[in-house]
Parts: C-alpha cells; sequence; structure tokens
C-alpha cells in the first residue's frame, strides 16, 4: 500500500472539514501530517495579547453558564454527544491525518469524548454534595458545590480530542467555560472538534464563549498559564511542561490539573497466562505507535518465562503491519515526528552502552516512500537491571525487557521510576494480584490485573502520581477538581451556641 501523497492527505482534510462545517483556514503556519511528513495546512495564530481579550469573553460567559441549571447543561452536552457520534468517521479521519493513528484507533479516541459526554450527562444530574450531623442542636452542617471559574485546557498532540472532551464535558455541566489550547501539531483536529461544541451551544442557545480555541504557539499557552481569570488550568504533556506550568500557576493561587508523563510497567509473573499477556504487552507498547502515556514501556517478567516471552514477544511484532494508518490491516502508524524517531534511536543506544540487546526492532521502514515521515518497527530492549535509560520516558514504541526473581524486587521495580502514571499484574495467583493492588503494591494512579496498561475507559479517574502530576480527570470523583465547595451551617435554633462548647457571652 503506497504512501498516500500530499494532495490525496489535503482532500481528505478539506473534505473531512467541510462536512465539519469548517472553513480550511489559511495562514503562516504550516503543519505537517505525520502520515506522509508533508505540509498539510497552515494557519494563522493568535498572538498572547489576545489571550486577556479571550479570557474576559470566557468570564463573561462563566457569568451566564453559572445560572442555567446543572441538569440543563447536561442536555447541552448531550446534544454535543449526538453531534460528535454523527462526525465520528470524519473526526477520526482527521486524528489520523494529523496522529498517524490508524483508523481503529483514531475512531476509539472520538468514541471515547462520546462516552464521556454520556457520563458527563448523568453526572449532571448527580454533583452531590454531603451533609454532616452538626454538634449543635437546631443547626444543619452541608456541603454545596458551585461552579469554579475559567478552564484552561492545554492538550498534548497524542490525543487531541479526547483529553480536551474529558476536561470540557465534564467543566460544562459543572458549569465551566472552557479556553482550549491544543497541540501546534493538531490544529485542525481542535478545530473541528469545536465547531461540533459550537453547533451544539448555538443550537441551545449557550453563550457561544462557553468554549473558545486558541490556536497558538508556546507563548499563547503561557499567557493562558500565567491569565488571574483562568481558575484551573488542565495541562497535559511532558513532565518538564509540568514542572513549568505546576508552579506558575500556584504562583499565582490557581489550580493546576497535571497529566504528564508515564513509564508504565507490566509485572509477569511465573503463573501468567501468555497467550493473553502477548496480546496484552503488543497493544499496549507497540499500539499507537508508543504514544500514549499509557504506553507499556517495561515488562519485568519472571526469570522462569522471560526467555519463551521474549521469542513471543519478538515473533509478534516481527508480524505487525507498519504504514499508511488509514489502509486497511495496519497496525502501527508513524512516529509524530523526526525528533520522536531521534529520541528513540538515541535510547535504543544508551540501552546498549547500559548492557541492553535488541531484541527485534528500532529500524526505520518505508524512508524511500516517504523521507519525510518516521515510520519505525517496534522494539525490544532485552536488559538485565533498571539502567537510567530504562527509568526515562522515550516517547516512542520502545519496550524494555527485564527479568526478576522475587515478586516484591518486581513491585520495587514497577516503583522505582518516578513517573506513576500505570501499571498491570499479569498472573493466575490472586495473592500476587492483591498484592500489586495493595498499599504495599503498585504506587500508580492506574493498576491493572491481567489488561496492559493503555486504553482505559473514561468511567473511572484518570491520572497518576508522582512526576505524572497527580491530576485525575475523565470519570469518577474526578468533576470536584472543577468545581469550588462551600461548607454551610444553618442555624434554625433561635439561639447562638458556639462549636466547641466556646462560651462567650456578653
Ligand atoms: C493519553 O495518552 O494522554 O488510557 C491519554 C488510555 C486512553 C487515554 C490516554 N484512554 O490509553
Amino acid at each position: 500500500m503506497p504512501i498516500p501523497s500530499r494532495d490525496e492527505l489535503t482532500a481528505l482534510a478539506h473534505d473531512a472539514l467541510g462536512r465539519l462545517g469548517v472553513t480550511a483556514p489559511s495562514g503562516d503556519h504550516s503543519q505537517s501530517s505525520p502520515v506522509n511528513g508533508e505540509v498539510l495546512s497552515s494557519l494563522p495564530y493568535a498572538d498572547a495579547a489576545s489571550v486577556d481579550d479571550v479570557v474576559q469573553r470566557s468570564q463573561d460567559a462563566f457569568r451566564q453558564w453559572r445560572k442555567v441549571p446543572a441538569p440543563a447543561r447536561g442536555a447541552l452536552v448531550k446534544r454535543w454527544a449526538e453531534l460528535l457520534a454523527e462526525h465520528k468517521e470524519d473526526l477520526a479521519t482527521l486524528v489520523s491525518l494529523e496522529v498517524g493513528k490508524i483508523t481503529s484507533e483514531a475512531r476509539g479516541e472520538i468514541q471515547e469524548m462520546i462516552d464521556i459526554c454520556d457520563f458527563a450527562v448523568g453526572l449532571s444530574r448527580q454533583l452531590y454534595g454531603r451533609t454532616m450531623p452538626s454538634e449543635r442542636p437546631g443547626h444543619r452542617l452541608m456541603e454545596t458545590w458551585h461552579p469554579l471559574g475559567v478552564v484552561g485546557v492545554i492538550s498534548a498532540f497524542n490525543f487531541p480530542a479526547a483529553v480536551w472532551s474529558w476536561n470540557t464535558a465534564v467543566a460544562l455541566v459543572c458549569g465551566d467555560p472552557v479556553v482550549w489550547k491544543p497541540s501546534e501539531l493538531t490544529p485542525l483536529t481542535s478545530l473541528a472538534c469545536a465547531a461540533t461544541l459550537q453547533q451544539a451551544l448555538e443550537e441551545q442557545g449557550a453563550p457561544a464563549d462557553v468554549s473558545q480555541v486558541l490556536i497558538g504557539g508556546a507563548d499563547v499557552g503561557e499567557a493562558l498559564v500565567d491569565h488571574p481569570g483562568v481558575a484551573l488550568l488542565s495541562a497535559t504533556g511532558s513532565t518538564r511542561m509540568g514542572r513549568a506550568v505546576g508552579p506558575r500557576v500556584a504562583g499565582r493561587f490557581g489550580r493546576t490539573l497535571l497529566e504528564l508523563g508515564g513509564n508504565n510497567a507490566a509485572v509477569v509473573t511465573g503463573s501468567a497466562d501468555l497467550d493473553l499477556t502477548m496480546r496484552g504487552i503488543v497493544f499496549s507498547a507497540a499500539g499507537t505507535a508508543g504514544q500514549r502515556c499509557t504506553t507499556m514501556r517495561r515488562v519485568i517478567a519472571h526469570r522462569s518465562v522471560v526467555d519463551e516471552l521474549s521469542d513471543r514477544l519478538a515473533g509478534a511484532y516481527e508480524r505487525l503491519p507498519i504504514g499508511d494508518p488509514m489502509a486497511d490491516g495496519t497496525l502501527v502508524g508513524p512516529l509524530i515526528r523526526r525528533a520522536a524517531y531521534d529520541g528513540m534511536q538515541g535510547a535504543i543506544a544508551r540501552a546498549t552502552e547500559e548492557g541492553g540487546k535488541v531484541v527485534t526492532g528500532g529500524g526505520r521502514v518505508l524512508e524511500d516512500e516517504a523521507p519525510d515521515a518516521f515510520y519505525v518497527q517496534p522494539a525490544i530492549v532485552r536488559i538485565e537491571t533498571q539502567s537510567p535509560v530504562v527509568a526515562q520516558e522515550t516517547f516512542a514504541p520502545l519496550l524494555y525487557l527485564l527479568p526478576y526473581d522475587d515478586f516484591e524486587e518486581a513491585v520495587a521495580l514497577n516503583n522505582a521510576v518516578p513517573h506513576g502514571l500505570s501499571s498491570s499484574v499479569f498472573t493466575s495467583d490472586q495473592a500476587e494480584a492483591e498484592l500489586f493492588l495493595s498499599d504495599e503494591g503498585s504506587d500508580c494512579g492506574i493498576v491493572n490485573v491481567n489488561i496492559g496498561t493503555s486504553g482505559a475507559e473514561i468511567g473511572g479517574a484518570f491520572g497518576g502520581e508522582k512526576e505524572t502530576g497527580g491530576g485525575r480527570e475523565s470519570g469518577s470523583d474526578a468533576w470536584r477538581a472543577y468545581m469550588r465547595r462551600a461548607t454551610n451551617t444553618v442555624n434554625f435554633s433561635g439561639e447562638l451556641p458556639l462549636a466547641q462548647g466556646v462560651d462567650f457571652t456578653v
């Protein structure tokens, strides 16, 4: 299957945008498709000076939106979900064009948007506060959750649509407007996704500025980070980015929700079902060309199974169809750009110096056909110890395979990296599974049994500990980050007893 030409990809983008009612933009900042490495579109960029106006408009929208009853806000999100379902194919095409995701994963990303909308619609009738027994007679003690304010969302290239929607669907039912600064690498997906929401807002008579998008560079993101009118800044990206953003927002007493890097491992015990384990590993490690924050980057396998696992994984890796992500049958698309390929090559070279051996992969493919695109064979490196390079996150399909002898040692290896996003254990031994899930087990925000590290459902809270940033978004009670809590004491006693028995009678 030949890699599509620039004209073919541009036509696909134009057609998809056209059906979504988005005029193809034109401007000075060109953007390439990872599919062939050639220019896909050129766009105008917002400048940092415009951010103040955008945030002010968002604050105006907030004053109107917070008055709309939460279930009515949910009705807006319900309509948005219908529009996303209607345009699923076109949105998925844009994700494939801009990120290089295979069609099934690109569709999955849009499905994830629809799912979080469904969740948010239900949530719109469940923004529960608690009541507590008061220690004083004739008093009521309770808490109320109120809309917070403007939510700034900075999203990464690898989930250009879903991560914004996790934030947006939940923020909207919580009564908050959203200002979105997407990755520079995925502007068309962003414009298209925002257009679907804009249509729903218009149809429901909601303020248009409840959702705004800033296509621009790092200066625009920084202006959003520093703007005192942004109550919550939700940022997804590298730990380096989070280290810069976190203290800046904290310095103005804003809230952050950080979703940063991961160096996710699976522990494979001697009792694991290797057929199931293999499938779990291959999807999590090589799927999305290794470019999910939940991608499996380490397998820590019991010494009794490590050789067999290595051979079987190598066989599966060598059968992976690599190429045009939109062609039938492809399982591994391109890396996002040259820097990702260089990073992978650098990590393999370092791992070799640190005692590792390449079991399979690492080579570039389709270079003649698409010299500016970066298709690579997913790689496995066998290494005896968790050397410095293994403890780093390399955002590419590079899997380290390490042996262990005792289960406790495996858990310690799982935890001995700076990140704490996702982890798995593959085992048939319930005690090992429970230990991995226990307080002495994995220190990650996501801890799985007999399933890979990636591909989480939206119903759970998504995020991780340590250098992953500590944020939680998507399902469960992650909505609380988007609201402010008021504790209310109501006195209907006609007396004024003070708490803690304090006497203050004048
Ligand atoms: C990300 O890579 O930033 O769990 C998000 C997963 C997806 C989300 C990944 N549902 O792999």
